[in-house]
């Protein structure tokens, strides 16, 4: 028996979900129909519905692969979330998506939903990789054939990028206000980016469109937090023997989930403070101690720990030695970061450890390793550039940095091969083999590979020779016992 409307409504009462009338209509397009906006922004649209604001309805939208709507559509549109705090599971259904477009098969109708007067706001959810940007300036990678394919014709657009521009020549074109356009994505100044690359595509169809969406769109930034693990094909038949129904669109999260937004939208606003979520003037420090804090430690734990043979952040945050390698790189970071009203440091890095501790995620090391070129920068290399503006090394961001690398060789300690899952995969693995394990030229290659490191590092001997140190002691001591040496020098 699969999720659905019917199903739902046969549902003992212990199954939580909202009560609200779904027979309202969509505001929101969301671009990337993935687990994470399962779990994150679907969740508190529901919770506004059923706080009696109408009309906050989505349409999903998926542009590469029919996953997500062969997922959600025959179920309605329907899902479970299962919230672990590591001993109590909660199971909530979420009833705000009314279901998919899959833009691979049918590009219009999504060109169509994004030109309906009715649609206010666009969220995306696409992954670093999905903005086409080089993760060191953010400048458009106009070289990217799904780039370039958009620049030649947007009648049926490869990018993200280019169905907002579709979707809002066809509003210019009929009248209609544009729509707010809201990333969710991990990237230090979401919304100056997306807008920037928006700009750059618009120019090329038509200079007065490119002027109007300036003039007239608002793309705020956000930050997005919530810890989402992939679902497994396990937790599908789990939930279907303890709940009695099948559902293919499950997603697994943690308790926490927070969303700071930037207060500029050029349409309604959705009342979303009601739920939970804090507008602000200026998201970039909520931004940056996310970024350098989960998401550096994340890295950290995702190369060093996969490579050490931890298959789970809760298994490496376990090892004292990495616990304590994570405290090293929060010091480095910490300098970096601005102070927040009301907002401990030493809280939230306490916090951070309690959930990645949470054993019932089983959020594996090697998910969060996919696409490290696209993260590195934000997540740990913007703090070496700040730090070397105040004076100081970043021994332990070094360290993890190395241990990229490292991950890059694609075989483990053990000899257990891994395939690198990255859009530079290519060129990162061809200065891997030609170089291989010699430190110093590893180095110097990867630092001068511009679109991650840009120019910044090229004359840093300081990072340089950390990074030199870290891979060294790597290469002849291996992952654990480098990190023990580091956390505990006098061993
Ligand atoms: C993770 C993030 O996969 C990754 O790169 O670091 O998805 C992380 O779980 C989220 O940003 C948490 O909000």
């Amino acid at each position: 028996m699969r999720l659905n409307t019917q199903v739902e409504e046969g549902l003992p009462d212990n199954i939580e979900r909202t009560s609200y009338a779904r027979d309202r209509s969509c505001s929101i397009v969301h671009i990337g129909t993935g687990a994470f906006h399962k779990a994150h922004q679907a969740v508190y649209f529901d919770q506004l519905m059923d706080a009696g604001e109408s009309n906050w309805m989505i349409h999903g939208a998926s542009l590469r692969r029919t996953v997500a709507a062969d997922q959600l559509n025959p179920q309605d549109g329907l899902f479970t979330l299962t919230i672990r705090d590591g001993v109590h599971t909660r199971h909530q259904i979420v009833r705000s998506v009314l279901g998919v477009i899959d833009a691979t098969s049918t590009p219009n109708r999504l060109i169509e939903a994004l030109a309906n007067p009715k649609t206010v706001l666009v969220t995306l959810t696409i992954t670093e990789k999905g903005y086409y940007m080089d993760p060191s300036s953010g400048e458009l990678n106009k070289n990217d054939p799904a780039i370039t394919s958009d620049f030649r014709d947007l009648s049926a657009p490869k990018t993200a990028l280019g169905y907002l521009v579709a979707g809002l020549a066809h509003r210019r074109n009929l009248g209609t206000k544009p729509f707010t356009v809201l990333s969710c994505d991990n990237i230090p100044l979401n919304g100056q980016r997306v807008r920037s690359a928006v700009l750059q595509l618009a120019r090329n169809v038509d200079t007065s469109l490119s002027d109007w969406i300036e003039e007239e769109v608002a793309f705020p930034s956000s930050m997005v937090d919530r810890i989402v693990p992939a679902t497994t094909s396990a937790d599908i038949t789990e939930l279907e023997s303890n709940l009695g129904f099948r559902d293919e669109a499950l997603v697994n999260t943690e308790p926490f989930s927070q969303w700071v937004i930037e207060d500029k939208f050029c349409n309604e606003r959705p009342p979303l403070n009601k739920v939970g979520v804090q507008f602000t003037t200026n998201v970039e420090p909520f931004e940056k101690v996310k970024l350098r804090f989960l998401n550096a430690a994340h890295s950290t734990l995702a190369y060093l720990g996969s490579l050490a043979g931890y298959r789970y952040v809760h298994e490496a945050v376990a090892d004292k030695c990495f616990s304590l390698l994570i405290d090293k790189v929060w010091d480095e970071a910490e300098v970096t970061l601005d102070s927040i009203k009301n907002f401990d440091f030493s809280d939230y890095r306490s916090e951070l450890k309690t959930r990645f501790a949470n054993t019932a995620l089983q959020h594996r090391t090697e998910q969060i390793a996919i696409d490290g070129s696209q993260k590195i920068r934000q997540r740990l290399l913007n703090s070496v550039i700040d730090r070397r503006n105040l004076g100081l090394c970043s021994p332990a961001i070094a360290l993890s940095v190395a241990g990229w690398i490292r991950w890059l060789f694609g075989k483990d300690e053990s000899g257990r091969e891994y395939e690198v899952i990255d859009p530079f995969a290519d060129q990162l693995r061809e200065i891997v083999d030609t170089v291989r394990a010699e430190p110093s030229s590893l180095v110097r290659s990867m630092i001068a590979f511009e679109p991650i490191f840009g120019t910044e590092f090229g004359g840093d001997s300081n990072f340089e020779l950390d990074l030199r140190i870290a891979l060294s002691e790597i290469f002849e001591h291996g992952i654990v016992t480098t990190v023990k040496r580091f956390v505990q020098p006098q061993d």
